[in-house]
């Protein structure tokens, strides 16, 4: 991978981490990050089986660059926001399991990145936060539809029109986050749930990433028949064969060794 400005890549095993690191502007997504994350998951690594994101300083993310988008033009507006849309469509679909390790601010375009995260880890720092509406614009990087469906419409208009702040347990209830650990232990926790996640059946993994959230969006004949579908196309590999025999012969087993 070329030269990165904004964004550290270390391979840890079969573990990517991935590290938003602009500490001076709080980790503010400018075009350069937001570029070279969508380069990242597009073409990520070949040994990494698993992302894990985080921010590099005190905070996680303090959302999109201001600096830059107060010059934007709506049409410019509107195409940095299309293509957030398709870097963060290939952090959640681009194939690899992606977790979040939070701390600080996790605040606009920030929230936005780490829900597209499938396992969300908080520090006691991390709090959330939409203040678009303070600064006169809109969501422009999925929060509309990905933090309604967590933590329900009605609490994102409210969080949206009030500016209001939720704070790590205010997350942790909402789902905002999966685990709440302890301050200085989310990236460890995440590199622990990576290698969980790496020792899964790939194709196990596949379809709990593509097809889960998509039956979530069918309706419930169409769901049911999906399930049926991807639950028959797990069960002809031999993958399936060795986890369930590992089982019955209570033996440990981890499909990446
Ligand atoms: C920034 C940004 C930014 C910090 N764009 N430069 N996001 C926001 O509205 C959140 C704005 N940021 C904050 O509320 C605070 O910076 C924090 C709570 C995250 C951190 O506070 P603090 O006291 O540690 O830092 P600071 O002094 O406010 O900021 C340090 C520097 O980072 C300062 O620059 P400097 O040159 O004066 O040192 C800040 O200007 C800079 N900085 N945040 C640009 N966001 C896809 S659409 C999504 C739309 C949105 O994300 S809107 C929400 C934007």
């Amino acid at each position: 991978m070329a030269k990165l400005r904004h964004l550290t890549v270390v391979l840890k095993g079969s573990t990517a981490l991935v590290t938003l690191n602009r500490p001076d502007k709080r980790n503010a997504v400018n075009r350069v990050l937001i570029e070279e994350l969508a380069a990242f998951f597009n073409a990520p690594p070949k040994k990494a089986k698993v992302v894990v994101i985080n921010g590099a300083g005190d905070h996680f993310c303090a959302g999109l660059d201001l600096a830059e988008q107060k010059e934007r033009t709506p049409e410019e507006s509107f195409e940095l926001s299309q293509f957030w849309h398709r870097a963060t469509e290939v952090m959640q679909y681009g194939g690899l399991p992606l977790v979040a390790a939070m701390h600080g601010a996790v605040i606009g375009g920030g929230l936005e990145l780490a829900v597209c995260a499938h396992v969300r880890i908080a520090e006691p720092s991390a709090f959330y936060a939409l203040p678009e509406g303070r600064r006169g614009i809109f969501v422009g990087g999925g929060a509309s539809v990905r933090v309604g469906r967590i933590i329900g419409y009605g609490r994102t208009v409210e969080m949206m029109l009030t500016g209001r702040r939720y704070e790590a347990d205010d997350g942790q209830r909402l789902g905002l986050s999966h685990y709440l650990v302890g301050k200085g232990e989310a990236l460890a926790k995440a590199l622990e749930l990576a290698d969980a996640i790496a020792g899964n059946a790939p194709l196990a993994n596949r379809m709990i990433l593509q097809a889960l959230p998509r039956i979530g969006e069918m309706g419930t004949s169409e769901g049911l028949l999906a399930e049926a579908l991807a639950s028959a196309l797990t069960q002809a590999t031999d993958d399936a064969r060795a986890g369930m025999e590992a089982f019955l012969k209570k033996t440990a087993i981890r499909f990446d060794r």
